[in-house]
């Protein structure tokens, strides 16, 4: 204690600080065991708060040189026990030149993308590289990564007590093929920020762009591989320390079980969707249509919170429908490195086979075909956008999501009915939400059981803004300040004050 205090106090800036310590080699090994213990409990930050032992060097000069002085001892073979590095800072630093090389290679990689997933490629270069580059900027770079501290908390008794915020460790993560760059933001922004290491998994089907990333060694590990080989033995490693998903809500239940089999890792989910995007009887319908269209077929319909449920107030179905399905029409699909198209093909022949498969059910069932329903062009996965009808919310229960280019619109007459049957669903991911009427949005705002409800706008993700399920859609949130908690540990710390006239 005496020996911490004789170095570190004035931030070590003292003429008679206690810079050389002798210790006997009887007591050596201890006693730097307890030198490292007891630097790892310096609270570092701003010195105006109550409670911080060490503020800021002085100035640009001293901190280099002493960083220098730090290098030059690891280069000449002294161990480092703890810290070199700059506090938080580092990591920060680390995470603004990602960003900036992210900008740099934005064609590269939104070409990566559109070879690998089929989307359009003006989608991946201006739509989604943005989302992902601002992401790493929110949660990273010039957000979060030297933001993260706890709190001194007032408790009973005389003690000291504080919480430290510290990083999980080994951070485990299973991407979808979907959003490919977009979801690699969303789970190692926060993740590094916190000052984990990561292993990534991406789908199989997607591994390109995740790939031409990097970070120091060790920081950031990709693995190409596939699920139930790649992916399981991530959820069950016993030095993972926590896993994210993202995926279907049968493979969210397949990881979980593995997360609880080995080490009872924490484990955020986020799975499927089958959305609600309800139109009520105020709305302009022009607008409702165009909205209700992106809401689905935006990504080729493979969005988890893809508005695939559309609700439409009887009052205004019959005109609804026709304008869905002349916009359906219109949809431009086909080359996705083409300008102006607006969808591909399919992720796979997988994927692509049961989305007919739902499209011959839904004919089957007694819905109206409206237009699609079948491969657009003999070459590709390419689906012609399809609309459906006079859809009953049984044919829909049963099923999966359709996770395709196709729009079921069903009929409601009243807003409690229509918050009912929204309600039924298993899944509680996203809803949209359709109207003038500001009594109207606020009562659907509140009763619908959603992680995110949009009004009057859909798929708004702004970095900032939290994203996650309720029900089967998973737990947890990512983006925003929320998902800072899936990759901290909160330590709490008590120690006696042992002067009362303090
Ligand atoms: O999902 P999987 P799939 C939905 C969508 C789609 C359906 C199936 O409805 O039609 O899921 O898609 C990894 N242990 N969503 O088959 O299998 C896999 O390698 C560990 C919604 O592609 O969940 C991939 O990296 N990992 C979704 C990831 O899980 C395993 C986006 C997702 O694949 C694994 C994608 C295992 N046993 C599909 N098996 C969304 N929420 O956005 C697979 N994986």
């Amino acid at each position: 204690e005496m020996a911490h205090f004789a170095l570190f106090f004035n931030q070590g800036q003292c003429c008679a600080s206690g810079s050389r310590t002798f210790v006997h080699e009887s007591v050596y090994d201890e006693f730097v065991e307890k030198a490292k213990a007891r630097a790892l409990r310096r609270t570092v930050g701003d010195p105006f708060k109550a409670g911080i032992e060490q503020g800021p060097q002085i100035d640009s000069k001293q901190f280099e040189k002493i960083m220098r002085y730090i290098r030059s001892g690891v280069e000449s073979g002294a161990t480092l026990e703890s810290g070199g590095e700059r506090f938080g800072k580092e990591r920060s630093r680390v995470m603004w030149r990602f960003a900036d090389l992210l900008e740099d290679h934005n064609d590269q990689i939104a070409a990566l993308e559109t070879w690998d997933n089929g989307k359009p490629y003006e989608q991946a270069a201006k739509v989604e590289f943005l989302e992902t580059w601002k992401s790493f900027l929110y949660t990273n770079s010039s957000g979060w990564a030297d933001k993260i501290h706890g709190l001194t908390i007032p408790a009973d008794g005389l003690h000291h007590v504080q919480t430290l915020h510290e990083p999980i460790g080994v951070a485990g993560q299973i991407i979808p093929w979907n959003f490919p760059l977009l979801m690699y933001a969303w789970k190692v922004g926060p993740a590094l920020a916190c000052g984990n290491t990561v292993i990534l998994k991406t789908a199989e089907q997607t591994p390109l762009s995740a790939l031409h990333a990097g970070l120091p060694p060790g920081v950031l590990n990709v693995v190409s591989g596939y699920g139930p080989t790649a992916g399981a033995a991530l959820a069950s490693h016993m030095d993972v320390n926590k896993l994210a998903f993202t995926g279907s809500t049968e493979t969210g239940k397949i990881v979980i079980q593995l997360a609880e089999k080995s080490n009872l890792k924490p484990v955020t989910l986020e799975l499927g969707g089958k959305s609600p995007f309800i139109v009520c009887e105020d709305a302009n319908v022009d607008e409702a249509v165009e909205l209700a269209h992106f809401s689905l077929f935006f990504n080729q319909g493979q969005c988890c919170c893809a508005g695939s449920h559309t609700y439409v107030h009887e009052r205004i179905y019959d005109e609804f429908v026709e304008k869905a399905k002349a916009r359906a029409l219109k949809r431009v699909v086909g080359d996705p490195f083409k300008a102006g198209t607006e969808q591909g093909p399919q992720i796979d022949s997988e994927k692509f086979e049961k989305i007919l498969r739902y499209i011959r059910s839904g004919v089957d069932n007694g819905a109206t075909l409206e237009t699609g329903g079948e491969r657009f062009g003999t070459g590709g996965y390419f689906i012609k956008p399809t609309v459906f009808s006079n859809v009953q919310d049984d044919m829909l229960k049963a099923q999966d999501e359709i996770f395709g280019p196709v729009q079921s619109i069903l009929k409601f007459k009243d807003l409690d009915e229509v918050i009912r049957r929204a309600n039924a669903s298993n899944c509680g991911l996203a809803a949209g939400v359709f109207t003038q009427n500001i009594d109207t949005a606020n009562t659907l705002t509140r009763a619908l059981r959603v992680g995110t409800v949009w009004i009057n706008c859909f798929d708004v993700f702004d970095a900032a803004i939290p994203f996650g399920g309720y029900k089967m859609s998973g737990n947890g949130r990512e983006k925003g300040i929320y998902c800072l908690q899936n990759y901290l540990q909160v330590k709490a710390v008590v120690s006696p004050l042992k002067n009362p006239a303090w």
